[in-house]
């Protein structure tokens, strides 16, 4: 039995010499380690052996075993990095397609705001999200304790100290502090709101605010400017009509609605039959918010207007819950 395993191995070390490639490579190790081999054989008939010769042989064989297989592998990776360098890559195959991310529905549609008003002069400004409640409140007129505020309750930062901005006010407000009129600015971004989420309330939103100020801004500007925008973002075909309302920062006030852009302005279930849809809220801005920026009120006029990108998306859509922007599923979102 020694000596067939010594046999075995001569013969092994006398063919591994030749082999060029893999398929005499497979040959080789059918030859020396499969069913049929000679060393199969040796294993196999074991157990017709004595205990003492049984323990000496089968280490053998096992060691033998051993040996062919890591040689045969040696001879595998030597043929394969031969080979590997001679294998072209075909660079003319297509690539593996990467899926593109796209713009949220409410990036887009404040890129579509800020693209209407660019073009009547409007520059973009931006501020910081944690306010004071001097920037969010004080400064636009809302007085301590005034009744506009229940309107906008916030959520406290330091017991008080800071809040997340109920709108973007304050950025025009930091803004006139730091210009001289004449001014002219779009103020963009996110909004907080201590209110319970439903179909069309979001304790996280986004506005977009305007303002106008110089030496001789009136109504009829606001008008003109507004009528521009709705035309522009809903379609020339749409009616615009003020109605009269209050903002403790603008005097006079108004809310903006459209004709319904549903029904046309014959009245369904999105007006509440009404006809109209309201779109934002606007005024000439109110003396004190001049006076707390020291701009002179009896020099200058301005107008104002904000509204909720939410809304102006849902509508421009037809989305009937505001929860849909932020839920994250690529089904809603892959639609914009
Ligand atoms: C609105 C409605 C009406 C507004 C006023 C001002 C400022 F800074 F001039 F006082 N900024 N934005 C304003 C006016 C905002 O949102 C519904």
């Amino acid at each position: 039995m020694l000596n067939e395993l010594e046999k075995i191995k001569k013969e092994f070390l006398d063919s591994v010499e030749a082999i060029k490639d893999s398929k005499a490579l497979e040959e080789l190790r059918i030859k020396f380690l499969g069913r049929k081999s000679a060393l199969t054989s040796v294993l196999r008939s074991l157990g017709k052996l004595v205990q003492e010769e049984r323990i000496l042989v089968g280490q053998k064989a096992n060691t033998l075993r051993k040996e062919i297989e890591e040689r045969l592998e040696q001879i595998k990776n030597s043929l394969y990095k031969k080979g590997a360098s001679k294998i072209s890559t075909d660079y003319t195959l297509p690539g593996f397609p990467l899926s593109l991310g796209r713009e949220h529905p409410i990036t887009k549609t404040i890129q579509e705001i800020i693209d209407i008003f660019s073009p009547l002069g409007f520059q973009v400004a931006t501020g910081p999200e944690i306010e004071t409640d001097y920037y969010n409140f004080e400064a636009l007129n809302f007085p301590p304790d005034h009744p506009a505020r229940d309107e906008q309750d916030s959520f406290q930062i330091d017991g008080g100290k800071y809040l997340l901005r109920t709108q973007t006010s304050p950025v025009q407000i930091r803004v006139m502090e730091k210009t001289k009129p004449p001014i002219r600015i779009i103020a963009p971004g996110a909004c907080y709101r201590r209110d319970n989420p439903d179909a069309s309330h979001s304790p996280m939103f986004h506005q977009v605010e305007g303002l106008a100020v110089d030496t001789d801004i009136h109504f009829t500007d606001l008008k003109g400017v507004l009528s521009e925008f709705i035309h522009q973002m809903f379609g020339k075909e749409i009616r615009m009509r003020f109605v009269p309302s209050f903002f403790p920062f603008t005097e006079p006030s108004a809310e903006v609605a459209i004709s319904c852009i549903i029904c046309g302005g014959k009245g369904c279930p999105t007006c509440g039959k009404s006809g109209w849809l309201e779109v934002l809220g606007a005024g000439m801005v109110h003396p004190n918010v001049f006076k707390y920026v020291n701009y002179d009120p009896k020099k200058y006029t301005g107008f104002a207007f904000g509204m909720g990108v939410e809304r102006i998306a849902m509508l421009k859509y037809g989305i009937h819950d505001i929860r849909l922007f932020y839920q994250n599923n690529l089904q809603f979102l892959n639609q914009f």
